[in-house]
């Protein structure tokens, strides 16, 4: 059941598209403003738990709340190298997981640790499963699998806790539906 939802949500048709260089740019720079509304979101989120966070899981979650500001520069440079406009209004599935993350706030530590370690780790899978040699998306992909990120994901694996199934499914669902918007009004 949950191995179903880690495939759906990190060999979803739209990195298949991404690997093979069939995604319009139209459709790629859609989802690209849209995963920015998310990052921002992201820090938001991350800010408030590392204040809450216990003392050993500080140095960890502060790297990647310093990672998340410099991810948020890194959109805005190809916002405006592709001619961009961020921010964009965000889509129901941007705003499905804004929601998410918000009843975060107010989970135990633990919990939330555990969802964002699924969030990271989703996304790392999902990047290498796309990559490709001669994709022309190559650039974003090689920026999303970088060996830090992976160790990244391995320390907040380190974080994290068994027993949160529900959530762990509700945030695979978030992620299939937030590539599920990729191909929606292109
Ligand atoms: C939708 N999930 C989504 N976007 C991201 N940037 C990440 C996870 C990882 O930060």
């Amino acid at each position: 059941m949950l191995d179903d939802l880690w495939t759906a949500a990190t060999r979803h048709t739209f990195l298949d598209a991404v690997r093979d260089g069939t995604v319009s740019d139209a459709a790629f720079d859609r989802w690209l403003a849209q995963d920015a509304l998310f990052v921002a979101d992201l820090l938001t989120f991350q800010a408030r738990l590392l204040a809450r966070a216990p003392r050993p899981a500080q140095t960890v979650l502060a790297g990647g709340c310093a990672a998340l500001v410099a991810e948020l520069n890194w959109f805005d440079e190809q916002a405006a190298r592709r001619h961009i406009e961020m921010p964009a209004a965000p889509l129901p599935a941007t705003l499905a997981y804004r929601e998410l993350l918000q009843r975060l706030d107010n989970q135990p530590y633990d919990a939330a640790v555990t969802a964002l370690w699924v969030i990271e780790r989703v996304y790392l899978l999902a990047w290498r499963y796309a990559a490709s040699p001669t994709s022309r998306f190559g650039e974003f992909v090689e920026h999303w699998t970088v060996p830090e990120f992976a160790g990244y994901v391995q320390d907040l694996g380190a974080l994290a806790v068994d027993g949160h199934d529900t959530l762990v499914a509700e945030v695979l669902r978030l992620e299939v539906h937030f590539w599920d918007m990729a191909w929606e009004t292109s």
